[in-house]
């Protein structure tokens, strides 16, 4: 059984939605990152940087922290949307992703959806530079099926709950074709539906 400990952000969502992907057992620990959860000693033991999400593989007693992380190894062991003969592709996607696609969106969220008026700098920048991962996204995927190819992997697994923020976003996903066409592709499947619902039942994939 793995037991995540999370909260119900896109970080957070990745994990659940792969969960689900692979079809293990796993129970939510809530942390409650607005109320401080993540500073407490014991959080601190399994998180150096006091982040969600993280593991614990209770079958062999692994804890792993950073999403990326976990992505891969959920996917080694279960030997799902990581394949083998692609993982160059992959890890090229999902790395962009780790380092790249969800910083600048999450400083995006800070500055445009939380915080507007307080930076006018910080807002213009990312801003700016979102706008920019939306069409470097639609320029792959015009191009290609999934980021790393003709298959679904950890790297769209990844990205995904990223652009589902996209009303806070502002960007207008619409404008953006194949952009969107992955996103309701991979907004129909089942696991990800339900791992959306992972801290609230009710709730559902943003549509475009
Ligand atoms: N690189 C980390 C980032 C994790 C991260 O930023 N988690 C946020 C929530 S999405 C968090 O725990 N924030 C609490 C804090 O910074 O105090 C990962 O992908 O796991």
């Amino acid at each position: 059984m793995i037991e995540l400990f999370s909260a119900n952000t896109p970080n957070g969502k990745k994990i659940s939605i792969m969960l689900e992907e692979i079809g293990y057992e796993y129970k939510v620990t809530k942390i409650d990152i607005n109320n401080g959860d993540q500073f407490k000693e014991d959080f601190k033991k399994i998180s150096p940087f006091s982040k969600i999400p993280v593991i614990i593989d209770h079958k062999n007693n692994k804890t792993i922290f950073e999403s990326g992380a976990i992505l891969i190894y959920l996917a080694e062991q279960s030997g799902k949307f990581y394949n083998q003969d692609n993982r160059l592709e992959i890890n090229q996607w999902l790395m962009a992703q780790m380092g790249y696609v969800g910083p600048m969106l999450g400083q995006h969220h800070q500055f445009h959806h939380y915080n507007p008026g307080k930076s006018k700098f910080g807002e213009d920048r990312y801003f700016k530079i979102s706008k920019r991962i939306y069409q470097e996204l639609e320029n792959r995927l015009s191009k290609s099926k999934f980021l790393a190819g003709d298959e679904y992997t950890i790297a769209d697994i990844g990205t995904f709950p990223w652009i589902a923020r996209h009303q806070w976003h502002d960007i207008g996903l619409t404008n953006f074709k194949s952009l969107t066409r992955w996103y309701l592709e991979i907004s129909k499947r089942d696991a990800v539906k339900k791992g959306f619902t992972f801290m609230d039942e009710k709730e559902i994939v943003p549509q475009p």
